[in-house]
């Protein structure tokens, strides 16, 4: 057993994004945080501006922090955003704690055409692609001539550069590490997005996210700089509801000029637009050793870390590719990472991911310090607490276990031994909140329920009759998921498209000892949605024939989790969750953003549970 912080026991907002733009043989588990983690006195910085010409003329407006009381010849810490760079009083120090009290020369950079950099702003401009008479760029262009620039200019420096980032920056970490510049030697890309049809921030399975796609591109469109959407009300449900189709979007608010509204509306399926725009066919190598990090219960991009790992993974010839998942949400690692919403992980997990992993993996990769040895895979085990490393993710230990859809909302382990189905009625008009109401918009400035819906108690929905529920009995001793999730269901349906929403839910006791509170709660566990007419293709989506029992297979991702004893696990499904998801017809339409108000119709879907047809969810477990 490797013991990860033996000396522990142990909030990105959007604002601080914006600024900031031992490999282990077997599985092993780290003793739960016994000591506060304590963060570090980080020296004041220096602070210069600069306009750093790229490849076509194009100048990006730069920001360099050093330390006033430089030790050494420094490696650099580059982090490119979307979401302004800093002005004069940027806190390094308490931004990155860790990091800056090691000692980094910081550079922070506004991308182009966003905030005081020159150019075009193109959203996840896709690389290697020429497109006029000039020189090519983008991102991954634009990182490598900064850096060019950064080495030829700035004094004192060691000759080596890191790059990292959540989210956005994340993704242009991983541009920038797909043709390296020669004195990149790290990256992290953090929360990155990899496709955004598949399974990021704007669509999931080809369903439209919509009150994510609409208030982020409103928000990045608008103009140069950051410019939220002004909702005439405080629940955004009953507003996107009162649009009613996607059709109203451009005619009565966005009126043509928000470029990636126009092209969600022109790419209703998974085309060369979402293909170009993904991160699989560009992931051919691993060119520096790259950090890769997600959260449990991260509201936007999860399926991009997992998937950019795994795709690396398969190129890693010399084991310079890790993954870190811990039990946070979007960027929730530069945050305490002790509480998300009601559930408290014991200890100050971001807190221990930065003091354990982050910083000593760019210490050791940008200036040769340290006795570090990454992990293959470092996993918060949520439930037990605990961090846990592995040579493999999912664990090569893990075996497969399927939960079966029963008679009378039960749920087991042995396949169903007589027929029937569970039905419920889905009507677009009252489509099922995906948290509860009043939502927020996604970025209200007086604060969103947005960050933490991914752990709230799932009994809101409890009485919904298009909600439908299979339980376990209580547990006899602990399920301990490691690996992937995956949901495969038996529907049909009256009509001729509809989406499936399943839940995993760890069912607290009613006598919940470690917090009384918390009794009977519902924590999501696993999730997600599939919009059924890309059963067959993702590019060329079909009907569904009206009451024929159909295989849909979801992908719920991956998890490391212990439902502990005395605990039960329920999978709910329902067919709409908005307005996360924009609503589903219903009635087949070859393009849902077109759909008229007449093409919304309630109908009555089944899950069906036989012996020949039953439904289930596959998990990956490793023993208790
Ligand atoms: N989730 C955001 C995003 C990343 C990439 C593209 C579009 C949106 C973000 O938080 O940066």
């Amino acid at each position: 057993m490797t013991r990860l912080f033996p000396q522990f026991s142990a909030r990105l907002s959007l604002a601080l994004l914006a600024l900031t733009v031992q490999s282990a043989a077997s599985q092993s588990t780290a003793a739960a945080a016994t000591q506060a983690v304590v963060t570090p006195v980080a020296p004041e910085y220096t602070y210069r501006q600069v306009m750093i010409p790229v490849r076509d003329g194009v100048k990006l407006n730069t920001v360099i922090f050093a330390p006033k009381d430089q030790r050494e010849p420094l490696p650099f810490l580059f982090i490119r955003t979307p979401y302004g760079a800093p002005e004069s009083r940027f806190p390094v120090a308490s931004a990155y704690p860790e990091l800056a009290a090691e000692q980094y020369i910081f550079v922070l950079q506004d991308i182009r055409g966003r905030y005081k950099s020159e150019g075009q702003f193109v959203m996840q401009r896709p690389p290697r692609i020429v497109d006029g008479p000039g020189p090519r760029v983008d991102e991954s262009t634009d990182a490598w001539d900064t850096i060019d620039w950064l080495i030829k200019n700035v004094p004192s420096h060691n000759g080596k550069v890191g790059m990292l980032g959540v989210s956005y920056p994340g993704w242009l970490t991983a541009m920038a590490m797909l043709d390296p510049h020669p004195a990149l030697a790290a990256v992290s890309p953090q929360a990155s997005p990899a496709d955004m049809w598949i399974g990021d921030d704007f669509h999931h399975n080809g369903a439209f996210r919509l009150s994510y796609g609409f208030e982020y591109a409103a928000m990045m469109e608008t103009s140069k700089e950051n410019e939220n959407f002004a909702f005439d009300r405080y629940d955004t449900y009953d507003w996107y509801l009162r649009l009613g189709s996607l059709a109203n979007v451009n005619t009565q608010y966005l009126k043509g000029k928000i470029p990636t509204w126009n092209d969600f509306a022109a790419h209703p399926n998974y085309d060369g637009f979402w293909q170009r725009q993904a991160m699989q066919s560009y992931l051919t190598r691993v060119t520096v050793p790259t950090l890769n990090v997600g959260g449990w219960w991260d509201q936007e991009d999860f399926y991009g870390p997992v998937h950019i790992y795994r795709t690396l993974e398969k190129k890693d010839t010399k084991s310079n590719n890790f993954l870190v998942v811990g039990p946070w949400n979007h960027g929730g690692w530069r945050r305490d990472g002790r509480t998300l919403g009601k559930v408290d992980f014991g200890s100050a997990t971001g807190a221990e991911y930065r003091a354990k992993i982050e910083a000593p993996f760019f210490a050791k990769y940008l200036k040769g310090k340290g006795d570090y040895v990454p992990a293959e895979a470092t996993v918060f085990e949520s439930g037990s607490n605990t961090w846990r490393t592995f040579s493999a993710w999912p664990p090569k230990e893990a075996v497969t276990k399927s939960l079966y859809f029963q008679a009378d909302g039960a749920l087991s382990f042995s396949a169903p031994t007589s027929s029937g189905n569970d039905s419920f009625v889905s009507d677009p008009a009252h489509p099922v909140p995906y948290r509860n109401r009043p939502i927020e918009p996604t970025y209200f400035p007086k604060g969103s329920g947005w960050p933490i819906w991914l752990t709230e108690d799932q009994r809101f929905v409890k009485d919904r009759p298009d909600v439908l529920s299979w339980s376990t009995v209580p547990l006899a001793e602990d399920l301990v998921l490691a690996g992937d999730v995956t949901a495969r269901l038996q529907v049909s349906t009256t009509g001729s498209d509809a989406d499936w929403i399943v839940k995993l839910i760890d069912v607290y006791p009613e006598d919940y000892a470690k917090n009384s509170k918390l009794g009977g709660y519902e924590l999501m566990v696993a999730n997600d949605v599939f919009r059924s007419r890309f059963r067959e293709s993702l590019e060329k989506p079909k009907a569904m024939v009206p009451n024929q029992v159909t295989p849909i297979t979801i992908d719920l991702h991956t998890q490391s989790y212990r439902f502990e004893k005395g605990h039960r696990v329920m999978v709910q499904v329902q067919s709409s969750w908005f307005p996360l998801i924009d609503r589903n017809p219903q009635v087949y339409v070859a393009n849902i953003f077109e759909a008229k108000e007449r093409d919304f119709k309630a109908q009555t879907h089944r899950v069906w549970r036989s012996p020949a047809q039953a439904s289930r969810v596959d998990v990956q477990v490793v023993a208790p």
